[in-house]
């Protein structure tokens, strides 16, 4: 994607992104009870939950809902659901036996704070708290036709399920590490199917869930859906794009850490020129499926797929 993002005066996006990312918080704040025992499994759970992030997915999930129609609020349950998702993968994906990292967010990992074990079980009751979130009654809107809503719900649970399990976000990471400490290139197929599962498959659920609440035809659930996969694969190949430009500036050269390091990326597979044009066309194509869509609703997921094509780290 070119280096700076086109300026416009009409959508404030960044208000728009600090709203929901409180909105979402108090959600995912009330969601997890704090001080019930197992008090150390509520506090882990709760740790890596309220540690920060960009709340992107959940913010995908409303304004999708709002694009096909419902209003947004009906869109929250879902909404903290997908974060909870989204952070017990980041959870288990920092574990020893996973990515090893000792820092998340800007503080120490869950594993570090707690221990593994107790890492490993709260990404498990943050998983099975996301599915619990979304099916509970309580919280339905008050304004929507109950019956309607529950059977909407269901097909939700029906996707995310579907997307994170064996055929979505586990699939990725599991040829994510097949490939990991292998002195062979991935081919492009294989890094594109490690990106579309690993990344993309999480945010096209965000979409898709956010886009059947919403009360969406199917028709424009699949348009949000392939969007949501530009935007997911754009995701990776932007992440790839600033590994190599931001480490030639650290280090004043031309060749990034990434060119020459043994993790296979798209500008090590295509050349930084060939991985821009390609940003360019996933951000084209996202934005293609935007087209139909009433202007004003579908201002945040464009901005949405500005941002992550612009964005800066
Ligand atoms: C989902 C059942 C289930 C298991 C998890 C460990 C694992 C299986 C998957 C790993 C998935 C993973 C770590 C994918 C990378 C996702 C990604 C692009 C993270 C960065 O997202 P941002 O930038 O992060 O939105 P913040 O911190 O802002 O939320």
């Amino acid at each position: 994607a070119a280096a700076t993002a086109p300026t416009t005066t009409e959508f404030d996006f960044k208000t728009y992104m600090g709203e929901r990312a409180v909105a979402v918080n108090q959600a995912l704040d009330a969601a997890v009870p704090a001080g019930e025992p197992p008090a150390a499994l509520h506090d882990a759970m709760r740790y890596a939950l309220l540690a920060g992030g960009k709340r992107v997915r959940p913010a995908l999930c409303l304004a999708a809902c709002s694009v096909a129609g419902g209003r947004e609020a009906w869109a929250m349950p879902p909404a903290a659901a997908v974060e909870m998702v989204h952070t017990m993968s980041l959870v288990h994906d920092d574990l020893p036996c996973m990515d090893d990292d000792d820092l998340r967010r800007g503080k120490a990992t869950c594993h570090v704070v707690y221990g593994e074990p107790i890492a490993v079980l709260a990404g498990d009751a943050l998983l099975s708290l996301a599915f619990k979130h979304m099916a509970d009654v309580e919280s339905y809107p008050a304004d929507v036709d109950t019956d309607k809503h529950a059977a909407r719900v269901v097909r939700a649970i029906g996707e995310l399920a579907r997307c994170i399990g064996s055929e979505g976000l586990v699939a990725g990471q599991v040829v994510d590490l097949e490939m990991t400490g292998s002195t062979e290139t991935v081919p492009l197929d294989r890094l594109e199917y490690i990106h579309l599962h690993k990344t993309a498959a999480l945010l096209e659920a965000s979409v898709v869930i956010g886009a059947i609440i919403g009360g969406g035809s199917d028709e424009q659930i699949e348009r949000l859906r392939k969007y949501a996969r530009s935007i997911g694969l754009l995701f990776q190949v932007v992440d790839d794009i600033l590994d190599v430009t931001k480490s030639s500036e650290e280090l004043g050269k031309t060749a990034g850490k990434d060119l020459a390091s043994d993790k296979t990326t798209y500008p090590k597979l295509l050349g930084l020129e060939k991985s821009r044009e390609f940003a360019e066309k996933l951000l084209c194509d996202a934005k293609e499926q935007l087209a139909d869509f009433d202007k004003e609703k579908a201002a945040p997921l464009l901005y949405l797929a500005n941002y992550i094509a612009y964005r800066q780290n």
